[in-house]
């Protein structure tokens, strides 16, 4: 039996390039809607992006960059302001601006040809996740994940590993036979926390981090058509994360 017997995908940054021109952008249109003067521009985001979760960023942010900002009722204020952000979110993700990245599509179709289980383990909200899959893969994609595990599922988010942790065990499957692909540090020491093996698709936002813990290290999935690019690690000679990749990867 092949050691390869499931892939757990990140969601944001890894299957699709959604922060940049989504997530914030959602986030602005919210500050906006509540008569809110904040604006999360492309460099002042990257900051934030250290931290995971988006009412943990908000949080963050006003910690940060607001101190005066009034604190009482602070709880209930930051859930229904990312609850509109998530409302924003969503219309902009099923107009179908947001794509899934290069050989994204290719890996999970040949993962379901080829029997192997796929998971999501993200720290986004779950109908973010309902909505990218939905528009990108069709109605029916959301079913191909066993496990599909987001948001507030756990309550230590990545860096932490339990939200790996809670798929592996959903799936009943050992961290020794599972891939985890991942973007971003954070996403990094969740899966390598939880005992995976993990390949990094870095981006924009990124592409500068320190990700000396993942196996591999490439610019994208890569397909047929279009070769990733390896930026450290061993590729074993391919040229996109492909299953046999994966199998060596697991050695
Ligand atoms: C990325 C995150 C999320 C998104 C915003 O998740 O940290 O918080 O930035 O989504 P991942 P929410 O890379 O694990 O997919 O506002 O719904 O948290
Ligand atoms: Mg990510």
């Amino acid at each position: 039996m092949s050691k390869l017997q499931a892939i757990i995908f990140d969601v944001d940054g890894t299957l699709a390039d959604t922060e940049r021109l989504g997530h914030r952008v959602a986030f602005n249109l919210a500050f906006a809607d509540k008569g809110l003067d904040w604006h999360w521009d492309e460099g002042l985001y990257a900051k934030l992006l250290a931290v995971t979760g988006g009412k943990e960023r908000i949080q963050f942010y006003l910690k940060e960059y607001l101190t005066e900002f009034p604190t009482e009722n602070l709880e209930k204020f930051v859930v229904e302001l990312h609850a509109k952000k998530t409302e924003f979110y969503v219309d902009l993700v099923r107009q179908g601006n947001l794509p899934l990245r290069d050989g994204a599509r290719e890996l999970i179709e040949s993962a379901r040809e080829n029997n192997i289980r796929i998971a999501i383990a993200t720290t986004t909200t779950p109908a973010n996740v309902a909505a990218l899959l939905e528009s990108q893969l069709g109605v029916k994609s959301m079913g191909w994940f066993e496990v599909i595990a987001a948001g507030d599922v756990v309550k230590n988010k990545k860096p932490a590993p339990d939200i790996f942790l809670y798929a592996l065990d959903k799936m009943g499957l050992d961290a020794k036979n599972c891939v985890a692909l991942e973007d971003s540090r954070n996403g990094l020491l969740s899966a390598t926390g939880a005992g995976l093996k993990t390949i990094v698709t870095s981006n924009g936002y990124t592409e500068n981090e320190d990700f000396k813990e993942a196996c591999l290290v490439v610019d994208s999935v890569g397909s047929a058509d279009k070769s990733f690019m390896v930026k450290s690690g061993e590729s074993f000679g391919q040229t996109s994360v492909n299953l046999s990749l994966l199998e060596q990867v697991l050695g």
